[in-house]
């Protein structure tokens, strides 16, 4: 059996107000061809199908016409879980009645964790979950992390899997020692909800949606990451589905290619001018100014050369002329209090108070205890 595994497709993502629509139409047409051309027997979403629980009419729209296409015209049938951008309970309605048409839907944890047999490949269902709906599914349990959890979810299926068949897990989640992207900002911050790659043994391939980039934890551990960069700092990754051979084991990656994509331009004003002159660039565009701040004349120079402008980082008037954009690595290096004054200081140009220093460390011990992350 041929599995193609995709993720985090975030439909009705805009960045920096531009609608992503079009682009995210475009992924999913060469995700139909590619369903049809590599003669995919069943394709696997691990979460994050929308961006917001809330979807937009566009959004939905779209949606509903990947899964028709998928499983009515490609007769290919899907299995499909919700991550922490989605509304479970929304993306699973009517998933009972969509299940007689081929498309595997698991919003909110299930009683009963396989979701789709056929032939010798079981594939089981995680959803984003919270700790809590773990805690009471194993009362008799000392479930203190994320990573307990998992791990209680995993030893559940080890024990009612089928020993002769092919063990195929559907999972989102936040595996540590991965790398993030700009992207990824929601999973960094739950810190807490990292789990090893090790409760994931004895499967034989985890299709794991969450992180962005795609990549490979473990031998048998997969990142499909978006079908589409979602931030400038994804521009250097190759956008990608998955595909996993169950006869084989064998597991390929297949790029997918933007009609647009993202640019990030850096130099003077005056420089950045003259590179808008010897290529006009259709793409996405981040413009880094390195010699004066970027304020609204800069901007409206910029539109002109640039059409599909989306941001403009310059010198800040604030700190002494210096740049202060947040990137993921500073996030990294940083203490968050260190992200919490930078972020005070680049957007309203104070220092938090004490006080605030206090909320904010008190909100995020929440978040890590298991509060609900967006
Ligand atoms: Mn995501």
């Amino acid at each position: 059996m041929r599995i193609l595994h995709t993720s985090d497709w975030h439909l009705g993502l805009s960045l920096h107000h531009r609608s992503f629509i079009e682009e995210q139409r475009d992924c999913i047409r060469q995700i139909v061809n590619l369903v049809q051309e590599e003669k995919i027997d069943i394709v696997v979403v691990s979460g994050d199908i929308f961006d917001s629980r809330v979807a937009s009419s566009e959004a939905i729209a779209l949606y509903s016409s990947a899964v028709t296409q998928i499983c009515q015209e490609c007769d290919t049938e899907m299995v499909v879980i919700a991550g922490n951008h989605d509304g479970a309970a929304r993306l699973s309605s009517c998933s009972t009645l969509l299940a007689r048409s081929g498309l595997y839907v698991t919003g909110k944890l299930p009683q009963n964790l396989l979701s789709y047999r056929k032939e010798d490949v079981e594939i089981f269902a995680i959803p984003y979950f919270h700790i809590d709906e773990v805690r009471s599914r194993y009362p008799q349990r000392r479930i203190d992390s994320y990573e307990m959890a998992m791990k209680c979810l995993c030893e559940e299926i080890r024990s009612i899997w089928s020993p002769s068949c092919r063990h195929v897990l559907v999972a989102h989640a936040y595996v540590t020692g991965t790398q993030l992207s700009e992207s990824d900002h929601a999973a960094l911050l739950g810190g807490a909800q990292q789990v090893s790659v090790q409760v994931f043994e004895g499967f034989d391939y985890v299709a794991l949606g969450h992180l962005h980039r795609p990549q490979q934890p473990g031998e048998q551990v997969c990142y499909s990451g978006s079908p589409f960069p979602y931030s400038f700092g994804e521009v250097e990754q190759d956008k990608s589905v998955s595909i996993y051979d169950t006869i084989s084991g064998e597991i390929h990656r297949i790029t997918l290619h933007a009609p647009k994509r993202l640019c990030v331009i850096s130099g003077t004003l005056q420089e950045v001018l003259e590179k808008a002159v010897q290529e006009p660039l259709e793409d996405y565009i981040k413009v880094e100014i390195t010699d004066q701040p970027a304020g609204l004349e800069v901007l409206e120079i910029l539109r002109r050369d640039y059409p599909n402008l989306l941001c403009v980082t310059g010198k800040s008037v604030l700190t002494d002329g210096e740049q202060i954009t947040l990137t993921v690595e500073e996030i990294e290096t940083l203490s968050p209090q260190h992200v919490l004054e930078k972020f005070c200081q680049e957007t309203a140009g104070y220092e938090p108070s004490p006080q605030q220093t206090e909320w904010f460390c008190k909100a995020l011990a929440e978040v890590e205890n298991g509060g609900d992350l967006q």
